[in-house]
């Protein structure tokens, strides 16, 4: 199967970091503006950005460059709208975004402001129909069934926003994210994600936060075993997410415990392995929960520093587990159920999958 049928089969992404899905040319661009006005010392940098592989820490100190890039307003603004661009040409008809709100007294940014520049972003993308809102999803949006490569009518996508804690943040700049989601229901914010480099922060410093968030009806996503920490694994597992992200490093009576308790896992197969926290896809986990059937759905992560995109996701997992077509294709559906969204946006999914299945009989 070549990558356009990828492409063109209706996809969902659940696990996808706004500032990791920038375009490089984008990123490039911005660099090279700093770079001319002094501000950055930009030698070295492109190979930086354009680098394939890098290690997980190596990782980390490149987000900490992509965020002196972007982090202003009208930036802000611009790379959420080319991400939202991005996504729905290649098919994917519910994305839900997450990103780290950020604060930046000195250039006048709150994280509500962060967050602003970002609804803007949303409501600026002019090439797809965005629906965003959620009491105006059914009303708003009739059902543009996506249908192939080349399908005439416009594009349609379904957006959600994911509120990121930073696991460098404290207990109160974490609650304060929690109170911003809350804040935000009727802009489309339906949860909160743990994330950041998990070798940094503890489990009990995000805990009041993440469970104010559950008592709140927020849904909550954890980055779960990125790195192997056997304690922290455990308590996250207990605190029952309704979804939970990577869970590379997980030891056996934890696969234990995430069988029976069904949490979906969101799967990052290029980054966990460009990151090198899986050594090679012979070695992944996703086979054996594939196996079980256990919920999982298949994610890009950050498909601009990881050089990916959803379909090639597809295409990876489809060749590398000998997966055929018409499985993969139940496999994209099955996200559905594990959306963020209520039951309007999933009634819809599940129409614009039952007629791109139609075509494919
Ligand atoms: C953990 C990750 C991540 O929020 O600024 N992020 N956290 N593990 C990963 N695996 C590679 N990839 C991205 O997007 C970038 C931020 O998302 C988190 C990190 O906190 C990163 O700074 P936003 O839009």
């Amino acid at each position: 199967m070549d990558m356009e049928w990828w492409v063109s089969q209706p996809k969902i992404e659940l696990h996808a970091h706004l500032n990791g899905s920038i375009r490089d040319s984008t990123l490039l661009e911005l660099a090279r503006v700093l770079g001319e006005k002094g501000v950055l010392d930009i030698a070295g940098l492109e190979h930086v950005i354009k680098k394939n592989c890098r290690s997980l820490p190596e990782c980390f100190k490149l987000f900490d460059l992509i965020h002196v890039l972007t982090t202003d307003h009208a930036t802000v603004t611009r790379i959420t709208k080319e991400v939202v661009e991005d996504f729905a040409a290649e098919n994917i008809v519910y994305l839900e975004l997450r990103t780290t709100p950020k604060k930046n007294e000195s250039i006048g940014m709150s994280k509500r402001s962060y967050m602003d520049a970002v609804i803007r972003g949303l409501r600026t993308v002019d090439a797809v129909d965005v629906a965003f809102i959620p009491s105006q999803t059914s009303s708003e949006n009739s059902i543009t069934p996506v249908t192939g490569a080349c399908e005439t009518t416009r594009k349609k996508i379904y957006i959600r926003l994911l509120l990121s804690i930073d696991r460098r943040e404290t207990t109160a700049a974490a609650l304060e994210t929690v109170q911003l989601a809350l804040e935000m229901r009727d802009l489309g914010v339906v949860g909160i994600d743990l994330s950041g480099n998990p070798i940094v922060g503890k489990w009990e410093t995000f805990l009041p936060a993440l469970k104010f968030a559950k008592e709140q009806g927020l849904l909550v996503t954890l980055h779960c075993g990125e790195v192997p920490n056997r304690k922290e694994i455990q308590a996250m597992l207990d605190f029952v997410p309704q979804r939970i992200g990577h869970a590379c490093f997980l030891e056996e009576e934890d696969w234990e415990k995430l069988k029976s308790s069904k949490i979906p896992v969101e799967i990052c197969l290029t980054s966990n392995i460009m990151t090198q926290t899986i050594a090679s896809l012979d070695d992944h986990h996703f086979v054996d929960l594939y196996n079980m059937k256990h919920p999982l759905v298949l994610c890009t992560d950050d498909a601009g520093v990881f050089s990916t995109s959803l379909s090639q996701e597809y295409s990876i997992a489809a060749s590398s587990f000998g997966i055929g077509k018409w499985e993969m294709f139940q496999l994209a559906r099955d996200a559905i159920e594990f959306v963020f969204a209520d039951d309007t946006v999933k009634k819809d999914l599940r129409e614009i999958f039952d007629s791109a299945e139609r075509k494919l009989r």
